[in-house]
Protein backbone atom coordinates (compact mmCIF):
# COMPACT_ATOMS: atom_id res chain seq x y z
CA UNK A 1 0.00 0.00 0.00
CA UNK A 2 1.38 3.52 -1.12
CA UNK A 3 1.92 5.85 2.47
CA UNK A 4 -0.23 8.44 2.36
CA UNK A 5 -0.20 11.29 4.37
CA UNK A 6 -3.84 13.42 5.33
CA UNK A 7 -2.47 16.81 6.09
CA UNK A 8 -5.56 17.13 8.53
CA UNK A 9 -4.60 14.34 10.47
CA UNK A 10 -1.25 15.65 11.77
CA UNK A 11 -0.63 17.95 14.67
CA UNK A 12 0.67 21.58 14.02
CA UNK A 13 4.18 20.47 15.32
CA UNK A 14 4.39 17.50 13.19
CA UNK A 15 3.07 19.25 9.82
CA UNK A 16 5.40 21.97 10.57
CA UNK A 17 8.46 19.36 11.29
CA UNK A 18 7.36 17.71 7.89
CA UNK A 19 7.78 21.10 5.90
CA UNK A 20 10.72 21.70 7.50
CA UNK A 21 12.01 18.29 6.50
CA UNK A 22 11.15 18.90 2.99
CA UNK A 23 12.83 22.37 3.00
CA UNK A 24 16.34 21.32 4.37
CA UNK A 25 18.83 18.64 2.62
CA UNK A 26 19.54 16.06 4.75
CA UNK A 27 22.63 16.02 6.17
CA UNK A 28 25.09 14.87 9.46
CA UNK A 29 26.92 18.24 10.39
CA UNK A 30 29.73 18.33 13.06
CA UNK A 31 30.22 20.76 15.25
CA UNK A 32 34.08 20.53 17.65
CA UNK A 33 34.60 23.27 20.07
CA UNK A 34 37.70 24.18 22.44
CA UNK A 35 35.78 23.59 25.61
CA UNK A 36 34.91 21.28 27.68
CA UNK A 37 31.23 20.33 28.70
CA UNK A 38 29.07 22.91 30.12
CA UNK A 39 31.71 25.51 29.05
CA UNK A 40 30.25 28.56 26.90
CA UNK A 41 30.75 27.07 23.99
CA UNK A 42 29.85 24.17 24.49
CA UNK A 43 26.38 25.49 25.24
CA UNK A 44 26.34 27.50 22.26
CA UNK A 45 26.91 24.54 20.16
CA UNK A 46 24.49 22.10 21.92
CA UNK A 47 22.25 24.92 21.66
CA UNK A 48 23.10 25.31 17.74
CA UNK A 49 22.45 21.55 17.60
CA UNK A 50 19.05 21.88 19.45
CA UNK A 51 17.77 24.46 17.01
CA UNK A 52 19.04 23.32 13.60
CA UNK A 53 17.59 19.82 14.57
CA UNK A 54 14.60 21.18 15.64
CA UNK A 55 13.93 23.66 12.50
CA UNK A 56 15.02 20.79 10.25
CA UNK A 57 12.81 18.13 11.62
CA UNK A 58 15.80 16.13 12.34
CA UNK A 59 16.83 15.64 8.53
CA UNK A 60 20.21 17.80 9.73
CA UNK A 61 21.79 16.16 12.65
CA UNK A 62 24.31 17.98 14.28
CA UNK A 63 27.15 15.95 16.29
CA UNK A 64 29.13 18.09 19.17
CA UNK A 65 32.80 17.28 20.15
CA UNK A 66 34.58 19.05 23.18
CA UNK A 67 38.01 19.72 23.53
CA UNK A 68 40.34 16.57 23.25
CA UNK A 69 38.21 14.66 21.00
CA UNK A 70 39.16 15.55 17.80
CA UNK A 71 42.35 17.17 19.35
CA UNK A 72 43.57 20.62 20.33
CA UNK A 73 42.78 24.41 19.63
CA UNK A 74 44.34 24.50 16.69
CA UNK A 75 43.83 21.04 14.97
CA UNK A 76 40.06 21.85 15.10
CA UNK A 77 40.93 25.00 13.19
CA UNK A 78 43.04 22.11 10.49
CA UNK A 79 39.71 19.56 10.57
CA UNK A 80 37.69 22.49 9.70
CA UNK A 81 39.81 24.34 6.98
CA UNK A 82 40.37 20.51 5.21
CA UNK A 83 36.39 19.60 5.28
CA UNK A 84 36.73 16.58 8.28
CA UNK A 85 33.97 18.71 10.17
CA UNK A 86 32.02 21.25 9.25
CA UNK A 87 31.76 24.01 12.44
CA UNK A 88 34.28 24.75 14.68
CA UNK A 89 35.27 27.22 17.72
CA UNK A 90 38.55 28.60 16.46
CA UNK A 91 39.42 31.52 18.67
CA UNK A 92 41.61 34.55 17.96
CA UNK A 93 44.23 33.69 20.68
CA UNK A 94 44.92 30.69 19.25
CA UNK A 95 44.24 31.65 15.39
CA UNK A 96 46.52 33.74 14.62
CA UNK A 97 49.08 31.60 13.11
CA UNK A 98 46.52 30.30 10.62
CA UNK A 99 44.37 33.86 9.81
CA UNK A 100 47.18 36.30 11.35
CA UNK A 101 44.73 39.41 10.53
CA UNK A 102 41.87 38.20 13.56
CA UNK A 103 44.66 39.14 16.26
CA UNK A 104 43.14 42.46 16.16
CA UNK A 105 40.75 40.96 18.23
CA UNK A 106 42.74 40.35 20.47
CA UNK A 107 43.93 43.58 20.94
CA UNK A 108 44.02 45.19 24.85
CA UNK A 109 41.69 48.36 25.19
CA UNK A 110 40.11 48.45 21.71
CA UNK A 111 36.29 46.95 21.85
CA UNK A 112 34.01 49.58 23.25
CA UNK A 113 33.67 48.96 27.27
CA UNK A 114 30.22 48.85 27.36
CA UNK A 115 28.06 44.77 26.86
CA UNK A 116 25.89 46.62 24.01
CA UNK A 117 28.20 48.16 21.94
CA UNK A 118 30.74 45.11 22.02
CA UNK A 119 27.86 42.66 21.53
CA UNK A 120 27.19 45.17 18.46
CA UNK A 121 30.91 45.27 16.97
CA UNK A 122 30.91 41.81 17.73
CA UNK A 123 27.83 40.45 16.30
CA UNK A 124 27.86 42.88 13.00
CA UNK A 125 30.85 45.14 12.39
CA UNK A 126 31.92 45.54 9.17
CA UNK A 127 35.53 45.57 9.51
CA UNK A 128 34.53 41.41 10.52
CA UNK A 129 32.23 40.55 8.71
CA UNK A 130 32.75 42.04 4.95
CA UNK A 131 36.65 42.61 5.22
CA UNK A 132 38.25 40.29 8.14
CA UNK A 133 35.76 37.56 6.88
CA UNK A 134 37.54 37.50 3.20
CA UNK A 135 40.70 37.03 4.64
CA UNK A 136 38.99 33.56 6.87
CA UNK A 137 37.58 33.09 3.30
CA UNK A 138 41.81 32.89 1.85
CA UNK A 139 42.46 30.04 4.21
CA UNK A 140 38.91 27.79 3.89
CA UNK A 141 37.06 29.11 6.23
CA UNK A 142 33.78 31.06 6.32
CA UNK A 143 33.30 33.29 9.36
CA UNK A 144 30.33 32.61 10.43
CA UNK A 145 30.14 34.45 14.10
CA UNK A 146 31.98 35.78 16.74
CA UNK A 147 30.64 36.38 19.73
CA UNK A 148 31.96 37.42 23.96
CA UNK A 149 32.98 34.93 26.67
CA UNK A 150 34.09 37.44 29.45
CA UNK A 151 36.75 39.42 30.65
CA UNK A 152 40.10 38.43 30.89
CA UNK A 153 41.33 37.94 34.16
CA UNK A 154 44.83 36.86 35.23
CA UNK A 155 45.38 33.99 37.90
CA UNK A 156 48.59 34.22 39.28
CA UNK A 157 50.57 33.30 42.41
CA UNK A 158 50.91 36.37 44.01
CA UNK A 159 49.79 40.27 44.20
CA UNK A 160 50.25 41.78 41.31
CA UNK A 161 49.02 45.87 40.48
CA UNK A 162 52.33 46.86 38.18
CA UNK A 163 54.57 45.92 35.19
CA UNK A 164 57.30 45.51 37.87
CA UNK A 165 55.02 42.92 39.66
CA UNK A 166 55.63 40.67 36.62
CA UNK A 167 59.52 40.61 36.25
CA UNK A 168 60.07 36.92 37.25
CA UNK A 169 56.73 35.75 36.11
CA UNK A 170 56.25 32.95 33.32
CA UNK A 171 52.93 33.91 32.01
CA UNK A 172 51.47 31.29 30.42
CA UNK A 173 49.22 32.93 26.83
CA UNK A 174 47.49 30.94 23.99
CA UNK A 175 49.28 30.33 21.19
CA UNK A 176 48.71 33.44 19.17
CA UNK A 177 51.92 35.62 18.24
CA UNK A 178 50.92 39.22 19.23
CA UNK A 179 49.94 37.94 22.92
CA UNK A 180 53.19 37.20 23.27
CA UNK A 181 54.37 41.03 22.67
CA UNK A 182 51.31 42.01 24.41
CA UNK A 183 52.74 40.43 28.17
CA UNK A 184 56.23 40.91 26.95
CA UNK A 185 55.23 45.09 27.24
CA UNK A 186 53.43 44.11 30.20
CA UNK A 187 56.84 43.15 31.91
CA UNK A 188 55.94 39.49 32.15
CA UNK A 189 57.42 36.62 30.59
CA UNK A 190 55.17 35.16 28.00
CA UNK A 191 55.30 31.47 27.46
CA UNK A 192 52.11 30.00 24.94
CA UNK A 193 50.87 26.75 25.00
CA UNK A 194 47.49 25.02 24.35
CA UNK A 195 45.01 24.70 27.69
CA UNK A 196 44.86 21.16 28.09
CA UNK A 197 49.08 22.17 29.67
CA UNK A 198 47.92 25.36 31.95
CA UNK A 199 46.59 23.19 35.12
CA UNK A 200 49.89 21.12 34.89
CA UNK A 201 52.48 23.93 34.60
CA UNK A 202 50.94 25.63 37.40
CA UNK A 203 50.91 23.09 39.28
CA UNK A 204 54.57 22.07 38.71
CA UNK A 205 55.88 25.76 39.07
CA UNK A 206 56.59 25.78 34.93
CA UNK A 207 54.62 28.67 34.78
CA UNK A 208 53.27 31.05 37.38
CA UNK A 209 50.44 32.77 35.63
CA UNK A 210 47.43 32.65 33.32
CA UNK A 211 45.20 34.11 31.65
CA UNK A 212 41.00 33.07 30.86
CA UNK A 213 37.41 34.62 31.21
CA UNK A 214 35.88 33.44 35.38
CA UNK A 215 33.95 30.63 33.70
CA UNK A 216 36.21 28.96 32.24
CA UNK A 217 39.41 29.70 35.32
CA UNK A 218 36.67 27.71 37.49
CA UNK A 219 35.79 24.92 34.87
CA UNK A 220 39.49 24.30 34.39
CA UNK A 221 40.05 24.74 37.68
CA UNK A 222 42.98 26.71 37.98
CA UNK A 223 42.15 29.06 40.90
CA UNK A 224 43.34 25.56 42.29
CA UNK A 225 46.52 26.58 41.64
CA UNK A 226 47.22 29.94 41.67
CA UNK A 227 46.48 32.36 44.49
CA UNK A 228 45.28 35.59 42.79
CA UNK A 229 42.82 36.60 41.01
CA UNK A 230 43.40 40.06 38.68
CA UNK A 231 40.97 41.76 36.68
CA UNK A 232 43.26 44.31 35.04
CA UNK A 233 40.07 45.08 32.84
CA UNK A 234 42.11 45.14 29.25
CA UNK A 235 39.87 42.99 26.98
CA UNK A 236 37.24 40.68 26.15
CA UNK A 237 37.73 36.73 25.48
CA UNK A 238 36.22 36.72 22.23
CA UNK A 239 35.46 33.69 19.82
CA UNK A 240 35.11 33.02 16.13
CA UNK A 241 32.72 29.83 15.00
CA UNK A 242 33.72 28.70 11.36
CA UNK A 243 32.55 26.70 8.77
CA UNK A 244 34.69 24.95 6.12
CA UNK A 245 34.17 27.40 3.27
CA UNK A 246 33.37 24.92 0.57
CA UNK A 247 30.60 23.14 2.76
CA UNK A 248 29.02 26.86 3.24
CA UNK A 249 28.71 28.08 -0.07
CA UNK A 250 27.64 23.94 -1.51
CA UNK A 251 24.53 24.66 0.99
CA UNK A 252 21.32 25.81 -0.65
CA UNK A 253 19.67 29.77 -0.09
CA UNK A 254 17.32 28.09 2.19
CA UNK A 255 19.76 26.39 4.59
CA UNK A 256 22.13 29.85 4.23
CA UNK A 257 19.10 31.59 5.31
CA UNK A 258 18.19 29.20 8.16
CA UNK A 259 21.72 29.41 9.21
CA UNK A 260 22.08 33.33 9.44
CA UNK A 261 18.63 33.31 11.30
CA UNK A 262 19.66 30.72 13.81
CA UNK A 263 23.12 32.77 14.11
CA UNK A 264 21.07 35.50 15.58
CA UNK A 265 18.76 34.22 17.49
CA UNK A 266 22.53 32.35 19.56
CA UNK A 267 24.16 35.57 19.66
CA UNK A 268 21.68 37.09 22.31
CA UNK A 269 21.63 33.46 23.79
CA UNK A 270 25.24 33.25 24.30
CA UNK A 271 25.98 36.72 25.05
CA UNK A 272 23.33 36.54 27.91
CA UNK A 273 25.20 33.08 29.10
CA UNK A 274 28.26 33.58 29.57
CA UNK A 275 27.81 36.79 31.55
CA UNK A 276 25.71 34.45 33.69
CA UNK A 277 28.46 31.94 33.92
CA UNK A 278 30.76 34.15 34.66
CA UNK A 279 29.86 35.77 37.80
CA UNK A 280 28.31 32.56 39.15
CA UNK A 281 32.14 31.04 38.52
CA UNK A 282 33.48 34.20 40.54
CA UNK A 283 31.26 33.55 43.42
CA UNK A 284 32.03 29.61 43.34
CA UNK A 285 35.70 30.15 43.45
CA UNK A 286 35.73 32.39 45.64
CA UNK A 287 33.57 30.27 47.93
CA UNK A 288 35.43 27.15 47.19
CA UNK A 289 38.82 28.95 48.50
CA UNK A 290 38.11 31.38 50.88
CA UNK A 291 41.86 32.55 50.75
CA UNK A 292 42.13 33.59 47.01
CA UNK A 293 42.32 36.89 46.90
CA UNK A 294 40.93 38.72 44.04
CA UNK A 295 42.39 42.39 42.81
CA UNK A 296 40.50 45.09 40.48
CA UNK A 297 42.79 46.79 39.11
CA UNK A 298 42.17 50.83 39.88
CA UNK A 299 41.91 53.74 37.03
CA UNK A 300 45.16 54.62 37.55
CA UNK A 301 47.20 50.92 37.73
CA UNK A 302 44.99 50.41 34.63
CA UNK A 303 46.18 53.06 33.05
CA UNK A 304 49.59 52.06 33.39
CA UNK A 305 49.34 48.53 31.52
CA UNK A 306 47.17 50.47 29.16
CA UNK A 307 50.45 53.13 28.28
CA UNK A 308 52.68 50.17 28.24
CA UNK A 309 50.34 48.33 24.74
CA UNK A 310 50.37 51.65 23.34
CA UNK A 311 52.86 50.17 20.58
CA UNK A 312 50.99 46.79 20.32
CA UNK A 313 48.64 48.17 17.11
CA UNK A 314 51.72 49.00 15.13
CA UNK A 315 53.48 46.04 15.72
CA UNK A 316 50.51 44.01 14.77
CA UNK A 317 50.28 46.18 11.71
CA UNK A 318 54.35 45.28 11.07
CA UNK A 319 53.99 41.43 11.66
CA UNK A 320 50.76 40.48 9.47
CA UNK A 321 51.21 43.16 6.98
CA UNK A 322 48.90 43.14 4.16
CA UNK A 323 45.12 44.37 4.83
CA UNK A 324 45.98 44.26 8.62
CA UNK A 325 46.33 47.93 8.71
CA UNK A 326 42.66 48.37 6.91
CA UNK A 327 41.02 46.45 9.02
CA UNK A 328 41.79 47.64 12.22
CA UNK A 329 41.39 51.03 11.31
CA UNK A 330 37.97 49.69 9.82
CA UNK A 331 37.16 47.66 13.50
CA UNK A 332 38.41 51.37 15.44
CA UNK A 333 35.68 53.42 13.13
CA UNK A 334 33.11 50.42 14.00
CA UNK A 335 34.01 50.64 17.74
CA UNK A 336 33.81 54.10 18.01
CA UNK A 337 30.26 54.30 15.94
CA UNK A 338 28.89 51.46 18.28
CA UNK A 339 30.47 53.66 21.31
CA UNK A 340 28.23 56.20 20.09
O1 LIG B 1 42.92 29.40 27.26
C1 LIG B 1 42.54 28.75 26.31
O2 LIG B 1 43.33 28.28 25.51
C2 LIG B 1 41.05 28.46 26.14
N1 LIG B 1 40.24 29.49 26.77
C3 LIG B 1 38.96 29.58 26.55
C4 LIG B 1 38.10 30.52 27.29
N2 LIG B 1 38.38 28.87 25.58
C5 LIG B 1 39.10 27.92 24.76
C6 LIG B 1 40.58 28.28 24.73
O3 LIG B 1 41.29 27.37 24.00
Amino acid sequence: MAFTVNIKQLTLGAALALAAMGSASAAEWKFAVEESPGDVQTLYAEEFKRIIEKRTGGKTTVTVYTYGQLGNENDLTELTAGGAIQFSNASPGHLGTFVPEVQVLSLPFLLPESDAAKAKVLSSSPALYDSLAKDFASKGLKLFTVYPEGEMVWTTKKAVRKPEDLGDVKFRVMTSPILIEQFKLYGANPVALPWGEVYSGLQMNVIQAQVNPPFFIESAKFHEVTTHLIYPGDVEYTTTVVANADFWNGLSDQDKTMLKEVRDELQTFIIAKQKEKNAAALEKMKKDNPKLEVIKLTDAEREVFRKRVEPLNAKLVEMVGGRSGKILEQLKADAAAAAK
